[in-house]
């Protein structure tokens, strides 16, 4: 069993992906902290990590995996016999769909604005943008509001 490091602030939304996975099938893991609101994730260190600054990063033994879409697959392949993953092609189809369609539409207006703003800067002392929620609702809805499909 290779030894796994989660590098990322608890609370971000893809860290808690992730260990959820782990946590889930039970693999052992460390959690390294690399701060996303104290500019942690920027240092030449985590940098080294990940080019892109973002977290979270996975270590596997020497090994370095970035992108959720990549480690989640990963950890399910290797290490929880594809238990997360539906065995037919169409239905995982629908996963990555679902999964694509957060990274790129949702998580924008939902983390980026709403979360950010209700949540993360009344937890810093700072005061909500509520011109920031209100923009963000509308596309938020849209990106909600299941298709046909
Ligand atoms: N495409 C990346 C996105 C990860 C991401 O956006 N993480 C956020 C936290 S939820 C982050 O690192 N934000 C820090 C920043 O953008 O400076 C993934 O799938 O892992």
């Amino acid at each position: 069993m290779p030894k796994l490091t989660v590098y990322g602030t608890p609370v971000s939304t893809y860290v808690r992906t992730v260990r959820l996975l782990l946590e889930t099938a039970g693999i052992d893991y460390d959690l390294e902290s690399v701060g996303i609101f104290n500019g942690e994730n920027e240092t030449d260190d985590y940098l080294a990590k990940n080019p892109f600054g973002k977290v979270p990063t996975l270590g596997i033994d020497d090994e370095l995996l970035y992108e959720t879409a990549a480690i989640a697959p990963y950890l399910d392949a290797v290490f929880a016999s594809t238990q997360f993953t539906p065995a037919a092609p169409l239905a995982q189809a629908r996963m990555r769909q679902v999964m694509s369609i957060v990274d790129s539409y949702l998580y924008t207006p939902v983390i980026g604005s709403i979360v950010i703003q209700r949540l993360i800067v009344p937890s810093q002392g700072g005061k909500t943008d509520e011109a920031k929620v209100k923009a963000a609702v509308e596309p938020a809805k849209k990106q909600l509001t299941p298709s046909k499909h």
